[in-house]
């Protein structure tokens, strides 16, 4: 496993980096899962912000992300991106969840935020398999962190038993 990756299990919302992601919908306005999660324990100036930003830009497009503050949350800001909702895997859906992972990473570097949690995007409402979606996280930030020095760790932050014991098979595998 990449030495500046941490597989660990948990509630993102509750993790002190410099920014946690959000598996956000294209609207930017808050939705179930870890993106209910995330608004719940950030309170209403998450959501204010995200309202403008909604308002200024339309939302954010599958596949790309963008930075807000964090609210109450212990993070210091929270990236929101948005994966792809799985169809079969025959429209585009793994470049998608690689490239929401990529410019989450891209923020992240830009800010020279030395810590990151991603939770596993797509592999909830959204439907992506999770094994697969596993595989193509650890690809794409491991290919994102031999090319950058920030961000200086990346957490994965499982919700769930299964994601927490695939990644970790998916990481060792890939050592
Ligand atoms: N901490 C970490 N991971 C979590 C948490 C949490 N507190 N809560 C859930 N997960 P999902 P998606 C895990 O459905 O599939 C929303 O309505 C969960 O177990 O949150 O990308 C958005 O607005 C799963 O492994 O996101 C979109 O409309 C993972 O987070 C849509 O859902 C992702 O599950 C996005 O769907």
């Amino acid at each position: 496993m990449h030495s500046r990756l941490r597989i660990i299990q948990g509630d993102i919302t509750r993790q002190q980096v410099d920014a946690i992601v959000n598996a956000a919908n294209s609207s930017l306005l808050g939705g179930g899962g870890v993106d209910g999660a995330i608004h719940r324990a950030a309170g209403p100036a998450l959501l204010a912000e995200c309202r403008q930003l909604a308002a200024s830009r339309g939302g954010c497009p599958t596949g790309e992300a963008v930075l807000t503050g964090a609210g109450n949350l212990p993070a210091r800001a929270v990236i929101h991106t948005v994966g792809p909702v799985w169809r079969g895997g025959g429209h585009g859906e793994a470049e998608l969840l690689a490239s929401a992972y990529t410019h989450s990473l891209q923020l992240a570097a830009e800010q020279r935020f030395a810590t990151i949690a991603f939770p596993a995007i797509s592999t909830g409402i959204y439907g992506y398999p999770k094994a697969a979606a596993a595989t193509i996280a650890l690809r794409a930030i491991g290919q994102f962190l031999q090319q950058h020095d920030y961000p200086q760790q990346v957490w994965l932050v499982c919700f769930d038993e299964e994601s927490y014991r695939l990644y970790r098979q998916h990481s060792e595998q890939s050592d």
